[in-house]
């Protein structure tokens, strides 16, 4: 068995459980709930960054980040490839996915600061700009989105994580009310399975 370390709130930890999904590898994975913010976490023995996701392979070496994880647990099967081969597909998804990415770090950049820096020293400028790089990073997939048709990749799958992120922490905010194409081809990808069942949630403290 591979062992994940992750928690149900990580936008980063569902791409990773998304791909065993999408690859039928699920069964392969045992869950490991670690807290990264846990002062007590042994995390840092296997990350040295203090991050999940991190993904210890039968083998016993242990890989990270999301990126890494999930292109590895592509290479283990023989349907579709989720990160194509070669040629413009392939550049196409790496820059769908850095493109999610980014907004997943802004939008949990944003998190540290509203909802674990002392509010005193929450920095609204910075706020800010974590927004406007959200903003124009989806106005960017809304220009898109209308030729993603039925095609899934790991630019479509961290898409997918960034929506239900932002849906998540930041309902309010009504990111795609202004992103028609984005919302449509939202609505119907996140039926598919692998978004359906690996919906996030806050995780008990321990
Ligand atoms: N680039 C990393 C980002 C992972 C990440 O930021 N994980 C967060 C949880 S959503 C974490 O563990 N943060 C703890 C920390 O930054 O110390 C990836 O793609 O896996």
């Amino acid at each position: 068995m591979m062992k994940l370390r992750y928690i149900s709130s990580s936008p980063f930890v569902r791409k990773v459980l998304a791909v065993a999904i999408e690859t039928g590898l699920e069964d392969r994975i045992e869950k490991v709930l670690t807290q990264p913010l846990d002062p007590a976490t042994d995390l840092g023995i296997v990350n040295p960054l203090g991050k999940v996701p991190a993904l210890e392979t039968e083998g016993g070496e242990v890989l990270y980040d999301s990126r890494v994880i999930c292109e590895y647990l592509d290479s283990l099967h023989d349907g579709i490839r989720l990160f194509p081969a070669s040629g413009g597909a392939r550049w196409t998804a790496l820059r769908h996915q850095a493109l999610a990415d980014g907004i997943l770090d802004a939008a949990v950049t944003r998190r540290y600061e509203e909802a674990y820096r002392p509010s005193e020293f929450c920095w609204k400028d910075w706020v800010e700009r974590q927004n406007n790089k959200i903003s124009l990073a989806l106005d960017a997939f809304d220009e898109e989105a209308d030729g993603f048709g039925n095609t899934v990749t790991i630019g479509h799958i961290t898409l997918g994580c960034a929506l239900g992120y932002l849906d998540f922490r930041y309902h309010a905010d009504g990111w795609l009310a202004s992103r028609p194409a984005l919302a449509d081809w939202w609505y119907r990808f996140s039926t598919r399975p692998s978004m359906a069942k690996t919906e996030p949630a806050d995780s008990p403290a321990k």
